[in-house]
C-alpha cells in the first residue's frame, strides 16, 4: 500500500494526492504534525533526512520531495501517460518540475507562506518576482492547452497548486487569462480533488 506522509494545507502534499486521485490509485495518507514539529524528529527523519513532506513509501521505495514523487508515481503506475518517454517532451517536462521546486517555490509559494504562516520574507521583492514568473507562465499558456505536452502532464500537476493558490499570498491572476483558463482545465479533469484554498 502506497503511504504518503502528507499535510492537509502543504502544495507540494497536495499535488501528490492530486496525481494519486487521477490515477485513482489508493494509498493511506498520514498526517506528520509539522505543528508539533514531527517533520524534525525521528521516525520522520528516517524517511526524509531534510525534514521536509511530502515523503511517499511504496513497500521497499522510500522517496522525498514531491516532484520526486510525481515522477516516480507516473512512472510506476501511469504508463507513459502523465510522463512521456520521448527525449524532447521528457525534457519538456522536467524543465517545469524544475520550475515547480525553484522559481515557483522561491516567489508565489513563498508569498503564501508570508501571509498565511507569518513567514519573515522581503514581500516586495517576492511580489515583482512572482507577477515576472505569472508573465512568463501566461505567455507559454497563450499558445498552448498544457505545459509540456498536447495533453496534461505531471508538469502541469507540479506546477498547479501555488499557482492555483496564488489568492492566499495575495496576488492577483485577474491580468494572467490565459492562466486562468490553465487552472480551470485542470480543476475538469476527471478524479480532481482539491485543497483548502482551490
Ligand atoms: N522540494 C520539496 C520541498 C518540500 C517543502 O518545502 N515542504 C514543506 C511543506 S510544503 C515543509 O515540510 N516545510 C517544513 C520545513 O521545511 O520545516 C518538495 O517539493 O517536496
Amino acid at each position: 500500500m502506497l503511504k504518503l506522509y502528507d499535510f492537509l494545507l502543504s502544495g507540494n502534499c497536495y499535488k501528490v494526492r492530486l496525481l494519486l486521485s487521477l490515477l485513482g490509485l489508493e494509498y493511506e495518507s498520514i498526517t506528520v504534525g509539522l505543528k508539533a514539529g514531527e517533520h524534525k524528529k525521528p521516525p520522520f527523519l528516517e524517511l526524509n533526512p531534510f525534514g521536509q513532506v511530502p515523503a511517499l513509501t511504496d513497500g521497499a521505495v522510500v522517496l522525498r520531495d514531491s516532484q520526486a514523487i510525481l515522477v516516480y508515481i507516473a512512472r510506476r503506475y501511469g504508463g507513459t501517460d502523465w510522463l512521456p518517454e520521448e527525449a524532447a517532451a521528457l525534457g519538456s517536462v522536467m524543465q517545469w518540475l524544475s520550475t515547480a521546486s525553484k522559481e515557483i517555490a522561491n516567489t508565489v509559494a513563498t508569498a503564501r507562506l508570508h501571509y498565511l504562516f507569518g513567514t519573515a520574507i522581503d514581500i516586495t521583492t517576492v511580489e515583482k518576482q512572482s507577477y515576472a514568473l505569472l508573465q512568463v507562465m501566461d505567455q507559454h499558456l497563450a499558445t498552448r492547452h498544457w505545459l509540456a505536452s498536447d495533453r496534461p502532464t505531471i508538469a502541469d500537476i507540479a506546477c498547479f497548486p501555488y499557482i492555483g493558490l496564488a489568492a492566499d499570498g495575495k496576488l492577483s491572476l485577474d491580468a494572467y487569462p490565459h492562466i486562468v483558463a490553465w487552472v480551470e482545465r485542470i480543476k475538469q479533469l476527471p478524479g480532481y480533488v482539491g485543497m483548502p484554498g482551490l
